[in-house]
């Protein structure tokens, strides 16, 4: 089996350059080579004078002792699994490097949900080459979204985010003169550190200090490959923003559980009541609560209905998006053969890339036809949920980086071809991704010089 998952990883980016299977490779050589101009390594930020905000993150292998007495053998980010919670304010610009001290395989780091130029993107053997013990790598991008987001190794990611090469990044808005000093917030990330489940690194879950009245923005992060349901207890709540994009006029929520996809992430907006706690609890990590404010323990009531955005919150008034044409159209049936997990019908190099160029208004029709939840993941870009069965979106825009599919869903996104590149779309089960289900977006004219493979030792999503 894990010879059968090294020949697909191997095989399945842009550019295949150490393959000795040469036959493969003509349908992704031909689409990048013809006409291709630009190396995706030179799309960079320009020079500007926004504000520079520094860190050094250090990949190693750490025994980490859990709050359960446990050790670990872990790999993480100076010394912690998750690694430190980067917090930059919107506009800023953001130099993060690299060291990798002592992992073999070298790292790189993606910034999930942020668009980053493409050589800042973290993809190894697409965008730059691993990072090797004693390397080190810079990455340079603005963070133009103010939400909640995260970073994780993208060499091997199946193995390293499960080893513990993740952090949360949270970009805060600028403040404004009007800015909510009542409001108050805390991240909650979880994870799955080998057959560990954590919250913060934490094996008990999260005690966040409130008084009756306080606004708390609970920011959720899903790192695991397994999607989350949570319910809170004790108060209502609004889902503020989902992957780090805010929700236009976000009604109130009681008994609503909320489905966080892999790589997704919630923001929720909980008001501190005056008779006790809040509790957010999950019945997939019931040992790992989040508890909000002191005194009486909240009534837990069995079920209630899954939340949906189909009909939550209100429309934008003249909203922009809805007037457009598309120029290309692509369909993507993810599914699943005897051995692999596939994108329609397909997986790795054999599925065609999605070619664009600048400019280019895309629909993309994903269905999920089996194989269990399919977290769709794309990088470089936000698409736009226009529907959902058939349906079209009644509530706000949302805007997502990472959809939650489950089987039998069938959905239509938007999206803007405006950040050239070349780009990983892939199932945010990182076990679904090693087998087969990532493929790219690709803009016409872009080549890479980088190669996946074993001999450049490049295995993104193995
Ligand atoms: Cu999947």
């Amino acid at each position: 089996m894990a010879s059968h998952q090294m020949a697909a990883g191997m095989t399945s980016m842009a550019n295949m350059g150490d393959m000795k299977d040469m036959e493969h490779m003509e349908g992704m050589e031909h689409s990048l080579s013809k006409g291709g101009k630009v190396p995706c390594d030179s799309i960079t930020i320009p020079e500007s004078s926004a504000p520079i905000r520094k860190f050094d993150l250090t990949a190693a292998r750490t025994t980490l002792k859990l709050d359960n007495g446990k050790n670990i053998e872990a790999w993480t980010f100076n010394d912690m699994s998750p690694g430190p919670e980067l917090r930059v304010t919107e506009g800023d610009r953001i130099v993060i490097t690299l060291y990798n001290k002592d992992i073999e395989d070298g790292v790189t780091i993606h910034w999930h949900g942020i668009t980053v130029p493409c050589s800042q993107d973290g993809i190894a053997g697409v965008t730059q080459d691993a990072v090797h013990p004693g390397e080190q790598f810079t990455y340079t991008f603005i963070a133009t979204n103010p939400g909640t987001y995260w970073y994780h190794s993208h060499q091997m990611s199946s193995i390293q985010v499960s080893k513990g090469l993740l952090g949360a990044l949270i970009v805060e808005p600028k403040k404004s003169s009007k800015s909510d000093t009542s409001m108050s917030e805390a991240t909650a990330l979880y994870q799955q550190l080998d057959s560990s489940m954590l919250v913060n690194g934490s094996t008990r879950g999260l005690t966040i200090p409130g008084k009756t009245g306080e606004l708390i923005r609970l920011r959720l992060i899903n790192s695991g490959n397994e999607t989350m349901e949570f319910i809170v207890y004790g108060a209502p709540f609004r889902v503020m923003a989902m992957d780090g994009h805010d929700l236009h006029e976000p009604g109130l929520l009681k008994e609503t559980m909320i489905p966080i996809g892999a790589g997704q992430r919630y923001d929720l907006l909980i008001q501190v009541p005056g008779s006790g706690k809040v509790v957010i609890s999950s019945p997939s990590a019931v040992d790992l609560p989040i508890t909000i404010g002191s005194g009486s323990q909240p009534q837990h009531k069995e079920g209630g209905q899954l939340f949906s955005y189909v009909d939550y919150g209100n429309p934008v008034p003249d909203d922009p998006v809805l007037q457009l044409k598309p120029d290309r159209h692509f369909e993507l049936k993810l599914g699943q053969t005897l051995f692999t997990k596939s994108i329609n019908g397909k997986s790795f190099h054999e599925i065609p890339p999605m070619i664009v160029k600048e400019g280019d208004h895309v629909l993309i029709t994903v269905s999920n036809e089996g194989g269990g939840d399919h977290p769709f993941h794309l990088h470089g870009h936000v698409f736009r949920v226009l529907s959902k069965n058939g349906s079209t979106l009644q509530g706000s825009p949302v805007y997502l980086d990472t959809l939650l599919t489950k089987e039998g869903e069938t959905y239509e996104l938007y999206l803007e071809a405006d950040n050239p590149g070349l780009w990983m779309i892939h199932c945010h089960n990182l076990k679904h991704a090693s087998m087969g289900m990532s493929m790219m977006l690709n803009y016409e004219g872009i080549t890479t010089p980088y190669r996946v493979g074993t001999k450049s030792g490049n295995l993104p999503d193995l």
